[in-house]
Parts: C-alpha cells; sequence; structure tokens
C-alpha cells in the first residue's frame, strides 16, 4: 500500500485512509487503485471481519481530482470511470464483509458515491455530502445513480442530482443517508465501536446478507426468494449459525468467530 491510502489493521478491522488532505483526499489513480489493493486483502485475509473507510485531514473525500482531469486529453471520462472507478465500487459492493464510510467534512462527487457505496455510513457534525456532478457539467457516476435513489428515494436522488444538492450531518440522517452522527472529536472512537460490533458478527452470513440484499433491491420478487433460500443454506452451513442457536438456547450473547 503506497502513500495515498494508509493502511491499519486492529481487532479484525481495517482501516483505509484517503491521504491526500491537500486536496481533500481528491481521488487520483493512485489512490483509487490503493483502495482496490486494500479491499483484496480485506477478501483474502480471514482475520478481517470488517472495514472503515475514512479520510485524513478535514474531509472524507472530493471525489475526481479535478487537477488531473482535462476535457478531451488523454483517456476519454467513460474509460477513465471505467478502469478506475467501476473497479472499486464493484470490489466494495462484492466484499463478503461489512464496510463503513466514517464521514467527516466533505464528501463530494465520486467521494460522495464512495460513501454511498459503503454498507453504513456514521457522520460527524461537520459532514457535508455535496452531489457535485452537475456542478462541473456531469452527470452522476461510480454508482451513484443506482446507491443514491435506492437509500433516499427516487425523487430525493432527483432533487439532489437536479438541483446540485449539498446536505448537512443532520440532514443526512433524517433522509436516511447515514446511520449515526457524533461529534467531530468523537468520530473515530465511534466508528471503532460500530466497526467492532461488525467485526464481532458473523462473517459469512454478514456477507450472504450483503449479497442477498443488493442482489434483491432489482429483479422479481420470485428470484429474490430463491436466492434467499440458497444464500440461508449458505449460512446455516456455519460454525457461527450452530454458535447462535447454542446461545439463544443458553440465553447468553453469542461468540461468533466469523466461520
Ligand atoms: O475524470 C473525471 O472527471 C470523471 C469523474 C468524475 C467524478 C467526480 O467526482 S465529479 C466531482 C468532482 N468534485 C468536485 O466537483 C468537488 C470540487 N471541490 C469543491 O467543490 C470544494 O473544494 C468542496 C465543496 C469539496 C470543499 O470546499 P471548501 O471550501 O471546504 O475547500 P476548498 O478551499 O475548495 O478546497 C481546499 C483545497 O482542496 C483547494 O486547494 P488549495 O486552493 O488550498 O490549493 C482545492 O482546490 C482542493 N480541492 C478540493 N476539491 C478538489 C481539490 N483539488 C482537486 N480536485 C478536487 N476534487
Amino acid at each position: 500500500m503506497g502513500e495515498t491510502v494508509l493502511r491499519a489493521t486492529q481487532g479484525g478491522v481495517l482501516t483505509l485512509s484517503l491521504n491526500r488532505p491537500e486536496v481533500l483526499n481528491a481521488c487520483n489513480r493512485a489512490l483509487l487503485a490503493e483502495l482496490v489493493e486494500g479491499l483484496a486483502e480485506a477478501a483474502r485475509n480471514p482475520a478481517v471481519r470488517a472495514v472503515v473507510i475514512r479520510g485524513s485531514g478535514r474531509a472524507f473525500c472530493s471525489g475526481q481530482d479535478l487537477g488531473a482531469t482535462v476535457p478531451g486529453e488523454g483517456a476519454s471520462i467513460a474509460d477513465v470511470v471505467r478502469e478506475m472507478y467501476n473497479p472499486l465500487i464493484r470490489a466494495m459492493s462484492e466484499l463478503p464483509k461489512p464496510i463503513i464510510a466514517s464521514v467527516g467534512g466533505v464528501a463530494a462527487g465520486a467521494g460522495m458515491s464512495l460513501a454511498l457505496a459503503a454498507d453504513l455510513r456514521i457522520a460527524s457534525t461537520s459532514a457535508r455530502f455535496v452531489y457535485g456532478f452537475s456542478g462541473i457539467g456531469l452527470a452522476p457516476d461510480s454508482g451513484a445513480s443506482y446507491f443514491l435513489p435506492r437509500i433516499v428515494g427516487v425523487a430525493r436522488a432527483l432533487e439532489f442530482a437536479l438541483l446540485g444538492g449539498a446536505v448537512d450531518a443532520e440532514q443526512a440522517l433524517r433522509l436516511g443517508l447515514v446511520t449515526k452522527v457524533v461529534a467531530d472529536e468523537d468520530l473515530t472512537q465511534e466508528t471503532g465501536l460500530l466497526a467492532a460490533r461488525l467485526a464481532g458478527g458473523p462473517t459469512v452470513a454478514f456477507g450472504l446478507t450483503k449479497r442477498v440484499i443488493y442482489e434483491g433491491s432489482t429483479g422479481a420478487l420470485s428470484d429474490a426468494l430463491e436466492r434467499e433460500a440458497l444464500y440461508q443454506q449458505l449460512a446455516s452451513e456455519t460454525d457461527d449459525f450452530r454458535e447462535g442457536l447454542r446461545a439463544f438456547a443458553e440465553k447468553r450473547p453469542p461468540q461468533f468467530e466469523g466461520r
């Protein structure tokens, strides 16, 4: 892992810190590639049971590095999106472990998309979600068109997109964009508590839960019901499921091992 994404593992949680604070953690090729690499490590390493993505400094992420974007020069934007952003968003949704976006300060453009593609979002009072794309004459990318309407509804998504919306932390909470808002000075600790809770969960079942929910949010009900049956079977074959049943019978909290 290079300098643009810092990586730290503790207690089953891999924390990936975007590390270009001088440009509010804007995404360049290196940063996006290092995020993908970090997620690949999370997928490979059984000791990692939850992932946190956060920003260094006063922002979460300001989206595409506009200093590196020159219309008409180099690769087409479609290719930039395909090669740089889409692999990251796919890797996030396919990772069979929960991902938290810990948002302090601004999340703009593809930075907002990055937060939306996480499974949970926690924000501090300084958080600001800025749609951003229309501000520079672009349409949404990096999964924003997929996740935003699913999280806030089609009407709110269009409001964001067409009116160039920005929402603060409290509005984000009301919209269901974030799970929780905490004081800026508590963000690291509160994120740690949430991540520890996820890392102590039934990892296999959590992975299947992610899949079934993302896949179930499109397509027909009959497909969703059959997919649920298949994934539930896989979850039921884990030690964690057996431990869950034992703990229930013994009236104590379960001790999940992630297998
Ligand atoms: O190839 C492609 O373009 C396709 C992909 C597109 C996906 C996208 O993400 S499109 C959306 C891109 N992002 C934006 O449009 C956001 C641009 N930034 C802003 O609007 C503002 O900076 C913020 C609202 C995010 C924050 O405002 P503020 O007032 O808190 O900070 P600031 O003073 O504007 O920024 C601080 C520094 O960061 C500043 O540099 P300086 O003057 O101190 O040297 C600023 O230029 C730099 N910075 C902020 N955002 C970016 C950036 N530098 C490069 N790229 C950025 N996205």
